[in-house]
């Protein structure tokens, strides 16, 4: 599906733009569940959320627990254009003896009461480490990846490309560090049209800009090899629901495999944080 063209842009700039990341006849249904966890999330039920002080929402979380009862998201995670891309990003199988895990499947939306923005930043690495370590850090976090789908037009997203293979410049820590909500060198504006995607590494330079009148619903997901599982331990943490077995059967069977390395991995990661001196690495 993803040419070697794609590949080498996904590789030196850090990130891959997906015409049809939507699958055929699922944009209808994947907005209108959308839409009714959104109403649950505002009026409080659902609890699982990216907030903006008590008021307001930026995001909303685990949209595959059993709970939502919305499995359109499932039936999405299971696709092809879902599977075949992360795993031709990464370099594995996406078949039963995959290396891949189940990791977040969550949904970013419009505020509605005020204009709300995230600073620059790179999600796994801090721009605080001396540029040796961080630039050791970006080489060791490659176990990933993350991408925003947009169920409606979204302009939300912008990036520094090729930062997720270099240390930061002294002007980009400068920025990062003391006022990073200014325009930083370089940057460009993921422009993305409903059904389209943008699959991209996590390292990367970014940040968001949310308007509340523009409507913003773009499922943000991300995937991973097993491999990485020392160096996030985070991710087993806020996601030690999905141990539960109830929701194994609430999968279709191609996530099954994800599902059973991202619960060996958990348990992995438990018993290791178990052991004295032995916590995991976030
Ligand atoms: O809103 C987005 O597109 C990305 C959000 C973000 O920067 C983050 O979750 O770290």
């Amino acid at each position: 599906m993803l040419s070697y063209n794609d590949l080498l842009h996904y590789h030196d700039e850090g990130y891959v733009l997906i015409e049809r990341a939507v699958p055929e006849g699922m944009l209808m249904p994947l907005r209108a569940a959308g839409q009714r966890i959104t109403e649950r999330t505002r009026r409080g039920d659902w609890p699982h959320k990216r907030a903006i002080g008590d008021e307001d929402i930026w995001g909303r979380s685990d949209l595959l627990r059993p709970e939502a009862g919305e499995p359109v998201f499932s039936e999405y995670m299971a696709s092809a254009v879902v599977l075949e891309t992360v795993a031709a990003l990464l370099g594995v199988s996406s078949g039963q003896d995959t290396p891949l895990q189940l990791e977040l499947v969550n949904m970013l939306v419009n505020p509605v009461h005020r204009d709300f923005e995230i600073g620059w930043h790179r999600d796994l690495v801090p721009t605080t480490l001396p540029p040796e370590e961080e630039y050791a850090r970006l080489l060791e976090i490659r176990h990933g990846v993350q991408w925003n789908t947009a169920l409606y037009d979204d302009v939300c997203l912008r990036i520094v490309p090729g930062s997720h293979i270099r240390a930061s410049t002294e002007q980009e820590r400068d920025i990062v560090q003391h006022r990073s909500f200014d325009p930083m060198p370089n940057e460009i504006v993921v422009r993305l049209e409903a059904g389209q995607g943008v699959y991209y590494n996590a390292n990367l330079l970014h940040r968001v800009v949310y308007a509340k009148d523009r409507r913003r619903e773009t499922i943000h997901a991300c995937i991973g090899t097993v491999d990485g599982a020392p160096l996030r331990g985070d991710l087993y943490t806020w996601l030690s629901w999905m141990c539960a077995p109830e929701f194994e059967e609430t999968l279709p069977s191609c996530l099954r495999p994800l599902y059973e390395n991202f619960v060996r991995m958990a348990k992995m990661m438990d018993q290791r944080a178990r052991q004295p001196g032995q916590q995991p690495r976030h």
